[in-house]
């Protein structure tokens, strides 16, 4: 939907200048935005979770471990499809604010895709490097949207999100490298398109919540600090967006493409364009951190 169709939908969540900076900027940044109470049971539920690596030597389905991970001192980078393993995160992307957050920006009828966690782990959690999400799950239209909850505080140093504002008008960036692999981030060719000197650094308190458009160009440093920087990121799109790839089965919750709000739509919504295939990763995806570096899935433990 374009922003004056959106925008004649009554808000729910968001002001109308809000709305229009979505639009405008490809981003949200809402500093301390959830409640106390919600990030308090977020918080408690990731840390039920962590518990559970511990006895981890390799990553999983559930897990993805980060390097030095053991019983005494975890190590994570990603926790898949945090819906599925605790009702506090399902409740939160389908019962919260969040849901109206999208509607008001994509309209009323609102898809849930994924859920994850990034833990960005203290002392060295891994650089993301400049990337759009549409190459990863390319969608009949550019409604999909993400949103990343920032678990803990997140002070400039602890490797906050970047994003490079207005970069969602650059359309889709090419995601290959030039023998054709996929590298999962903007390849060298398309890189100087992007004012990436003009990138803002997403920080503040638990609770701030961040809203991406699909196109935006985002990344993150290592996390050199000694605190770590858990963000608990939730997928959307408008009902009527499709996706042409197989999503990731490693990131396929038994709640995705669930409707949240509004009815689920009778006809889909394409946007005109070439949209380039991601590889098919249905059985090979790991995360974005392995991608990037060119790691291979490791056998899923038992
Ligand atoms: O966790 C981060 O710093 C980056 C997350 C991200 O870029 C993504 O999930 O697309």
């Amino acid at each position: 939907m374009q922003l004056d169709e959106v925008l004649a939908y009554p808000p729910r969540a968001l002001t109308r200048e809000q709305r229009s900076l979505y639009f405008e900027q490809g981003y949200l940044h809402l500093r301390e935005f959830v409640s106390p109470e919600w990030v308090e049971r977020l918080q408690r539920a990731s840390e039920r979770l962590v518990e559970q690596s511990r006895q981890l030597t390799e990553s999983n389905e559930m897990f993805v471990l980060d390097k030095g991970h053991c019983a005494p001192a975890p190590r994570l980078r990603r926790l898949n499809c945090a819906v599925d393993y605790d009702p506090a995160f399902w409740e939160y992307a389908s019962e919260s604010l969040l849901p109206d957050i999208a509607a008001d920006l994509i309209g009323p009828d609102v898809k849930f895709r994924e859920s994850l966690i990034n833990f960005k782990w203290a002392g060295g959690g891994d650089e993301v490097r400049w990337h759009q999400d549409l190459p990863y799950y390319p969608h009949t239209n550019s409604s999909p949207l993400l949103m990343l909850t920032c678990l803990e505080d997140v002070g400039p140093d602890q490797a906050p999100l970047m994003v490079v504002p207005g970069s969602h008008r650059l359309g889709l960036l090419d995601h290959y490298d030039r023998e054709d692999n996929w590298i999962g981030r903007v390849c060298d060719e398309d890189l100087p398109r992007v004012p990436v000197d003009e990138a803002v650094a997403l920080t503040g308190g638990a609770g701030t919540l961040i809203v991406l458009h699909g196109c935006i160009v985002h990344g993150s440093r290592h996390n050199l600090s000694d605190r770590n920087r858990p963000l608990l990121t939730c997928g959307y799109s408008s009902a009527d967006a499709f996706c042409y790839a197989p999503f990731p089965s490693g990131l396929t919750s038994r709640y995705i493409w669930r409707i949240v709000r509004g009815r689920p739509a009778k006809y889909a919504h394409h946007e005109a364009g070439r949209y380039r295939m991601p590889p098919d990763y249905s059985d090979t995806y790991t995360s974005i951190f392995e991608m990037q570096k060119g790691e291979k899935r490791r056998p899923a433990t038992a």
